[in-house]
């Protein structure tokens, strides 16, 4: 197909292979990238033939690489759905093609289970959960109000709906946490900074930030620097993902607290693959296991974080 940059680890004939063809996102954010880092190397080291393509965050094209795969005849399918919804037709051409499909990091809101095998990736509810839980507990004793303005990940994504759920769940608790803006900044650096400085011209007096992703919340930081504004001092930030770049932040105290979200999928999804290549039954559902960071603790694992 026109759109399957063909990459991966199609070394020679290996006609015994077993081909995975995988449709990515994008590369959005330095989760992004470890995560196909790891998807790559994973597919390498069990010997399998990786057909990978990157949709630059649009759904027609996942749909555009899942339907070359199927023309291709490919083994199996593997995708992260960059948007919840809107699966359904193409995944029932995968199922009466006879290939089967299994879904990473973000999940879809197909109502029809027999159109994946299985799906491996974070709680995402959870991960919003953890969040609150650090803010309320940052905050206990406290009366005045918190004022919050939240950086949304990509709009109909799973991640961005269930943190914002999440989030939103805990801090109802307590009417002192107001949530006084929530916008999306579609995961990436720039957008964070361009909603950010919007967030800060609108309101005065912003407490807490909550983003979605690291790389907003780096966006986020380069304008409130940019306004004047101590990072982490004048507003504390929560982020999701704990890759380097936000570790080194926490660490240098311009973010108050990461939920970690680990993009290293590889290995596992490589498994599964084997395992639903070979006729054999998987979980329906795979979870990630994945911890949540301070200031003290970043500077403590930075040097051996992988990503
Ligand atoms: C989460 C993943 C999200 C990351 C972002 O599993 O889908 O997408 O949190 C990435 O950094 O862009």
């Amino acid at each position: 197909g026109g759109d399957d940059s063909g990459s991966g680890s199609d070394s020679g004939s290996g006609s015994d292979k077993i081909v995975l063809g995988f449709s990515q996102v994008g590369a959005e954010s330095g989760w992004r990238t470890a995560n196909t880092k790891s998807i790559q190397d994973s597919a390498k080291e069990a010997g399998i033939e990786l057909k990978f393509s990157d949709a630059q965050q649009k759904q027609e094209n996942q749909i555009k690489a899942i339907r070359s795969y199927i023309q291709q005849k490919v083994d199996i399918i593997a995708f992260s759905p960059v948007v919840e919804s809107g699966w359904d037709t193409v995944l029932k051409e995968a199922k009466d093609a006879k290939i089967p499909v299994i879904l990473t990091d973000r999940a879809v809101d197909s109502t029809d289970t027999s159109l994946y095998k299985t799906f491996i990736g974070s709680d995402f509810v959870e991960e919003g959960k953890k969040a609150g839980d650090w803010l309320v507990k940052e905050y206990t004793g406290k009366t005045e109000t918190v004022n919050i303005v939240e950086l949304q990940g990509t709009t109909g994504s799973a991640p961005a709906n269930d943190r914002k759920k999440g989030f939103g769940d805990v801090i109802a608790a307590d009417p002192k946490f107001k949530v006084i803006a929530s916008q999306t900044g579609d995961f990436t650096r720039a957008k964070g900074k361009e909603v950010m400085e919007a967030f800060l011209k609108a309101n005065p007096d912003i407490d807490v930030l909550y983003a979605h992703n690291d790389d907003m919340g780096l966006g986020a930081i380069e304008a409130i620097e940019g306004a004047g504004k101590k990072p982490g001092v004048d507003i504390k930030i929560i982020t999701v993902d704990a890759v380097k770049d936000g570790m080194q932040a926490l660490a240098d105290g311009k973010i108050n607290y990461i939920v970690e979200c680990s993009p290293l999928l590889g290995p596992q999804l490589m498994d599964l693959v084997e395992k639903v290549h070979a006729g054999e039954t998987v979980p329906a559902r795979v979870v990630t296991e994945e911890t949540t960071f301070t200031q003290e603790q970043a500077k403590a694992v930075l040097p051996s974080r992988q990503y």
